[in-house]
């Protein structure tokens, strides 16, 4: 019996914090608001301090809970893994979930390092044989707008890329007395802004452009080496990137410049785009996540100007499947968006996207511009290094 044969699929979740209660909401959500050809059952949420996971099943409905992901994969009623976890956990429970016949929705960036993510993308198309989906949790790609933006690229609007401009801001190391956390620990997050947000600017570019980047110089840095620890006695030593800075190619010739950072003083999750293109351009901002900016070089010069499209409407990507018109999405919606898309991926065995490969593809781009960095900026080939 393949797993797309009953109506329900049963969700196992590894991971029960922002992640996880993202991840939960977007789970129930699709359910409610989506009708998916397959239902997602919240089976068995898993986390080795039960009293938070107890806690965050409560929240969620979630009906078990296990200390042991090992446990969690080997139930009969699960069909599906979802990986909240930090990234050193990706590869093992990722393989050991293929290996046991589950489908597998992994958070980003999809490894830490390339060797893992190798190994990931081979097991993930062995598995797909046997009619087994996975999914990297790149879930910005579902934001209206920006899977709108997507839409206008592919039908030509914007014509030959030239130019493309992507930040991802946050500014919640700014202080430098903010708490130490395991994102700013090299071991378990592989990378810091790089590989946390990085790989979301990364690849949101290569999606909305059907490109990829080929090349890149980079320059990187740790702006505070040691952070109190949450706990009050001491501090912990930052051993990842606080910021990168990169050039890159893109493979049909367009120049890109890239920037994410924890320190951008008064942004608080700003994905910043821009595409210009022979006949047009596109902008979004996150902070006005509805809106997608069009300029349109076919209109007449009296009238010309960026245009303003509030990306609400049913004729918008998922938008048929909320509120009406102008009553705007936030944040969590896109976790539903991605729940949907995998839940019709598995129903209609079509692929599940962005597939490993694709989060691999990613992953290659972060050791290029890790490399890059250690190299007082050198280009590097994208594929060229195999950290
Ligand atoms: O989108 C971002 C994530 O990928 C979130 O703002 C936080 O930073 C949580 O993880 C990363």
């Amino acid at each position: 019996m393949t797993h797309a044969d009953s109506a329900q699929l049963g969700i196992g979740m590894i991971g029960y914090a922002f992640m996880g209660m993202a991840h939960s909401q977007g789970w129930r959500n699709a359910k409610s608001f989506f009708d998916p050809k397959l239902e997602p059952r919240l089976v068995a949420l898993s986390g080795r301090d039960r009293a938070k996971a107890e806690d965050t099943a409560r929240r969620f409905d979630w009906q078990h809970v296990e200390t042991d992901w090992h446990a969690l994969i080997a139930r009969d009623d699960v069909d599906l893994v979802d990986i909240c976890t930090p990234g050193d956990t990706h590869a093992e429970i990722a393989i050991a979930a293929l290996a046991a016949g589950k489908h597998v929705l992994c958070e980003k960036p999809l490894a830490n390092s390339v060797a893992e993510a190798e190994r990931m993308a081979e097991a993930a198309e062995r598995a797909r044989a046997d009619g087994v989906q996975t999914m990297v949790g790149f879930t910005y790609r579902r934001v209206p707008a920006l899977a709108l933006a997507r839409r206008l690229v592919r039908s030509g609007r914007i014509g030959r890329l030239r130019h493309v401009r992507a930040q991802y801001l946050q500014d919640w190391l700014t202080d430098p007395g903010a708490p130490y956390s395991w994102r700013l620990d090299a071991q378990r997050a592989g990378s810091g802004a790089l590989g946390d947000i990085g790989a979301h600017v990364i690849d949101l570019t290569q999606f909305l452009t059907d490109e990829y980047i080929t090349g890149v110089s980079a320059t990187m840095d740790t702006f505070v080496d040691e952070r109190p620890l949450p706990e009050g006695e001491g501090t912990g030593r930052v051993t990842v990137d606080d910021a990168a800075v990169f050039l890159g190619r893109f493979s049909g010739g367009a120049m890109a410049t890239f920037e994410a950072t924890r320190y951008a003083t008064g942004r608080k999750n700003a994905i910043r785009i821009e595409l210009n293109g022979t006949e047009g351009s596109l902008a979004f901002d996150f902070e006005d996540m509805n809106t997608l900016w069009f300029f349109d070089s076919s209109t007449s010069t009296e009238t010309q100007g960026f245009t303003r499209i509030l990306a609400t409407e049913p004729t918008h990507p998922y938008l048929g499947a909320w509120w009406p018109p102008g009553h705007l999405l936030g944040y969590e919606h896109g976790f539903s968006h991605q729940a949907v898309d995998l839940l019709t991926a598995i129903a209609d065995g079509t692929a599940a996207e962005p597939t490993f490969a694709e989060g691999l593809r990613v992953q290659r781009v972060i050791a290029a511009v890790q490399a890059s960095a250690a190299a007082d900026s050198r280009w590097v080939p994208v594929g060229d290094t195999e950290s």
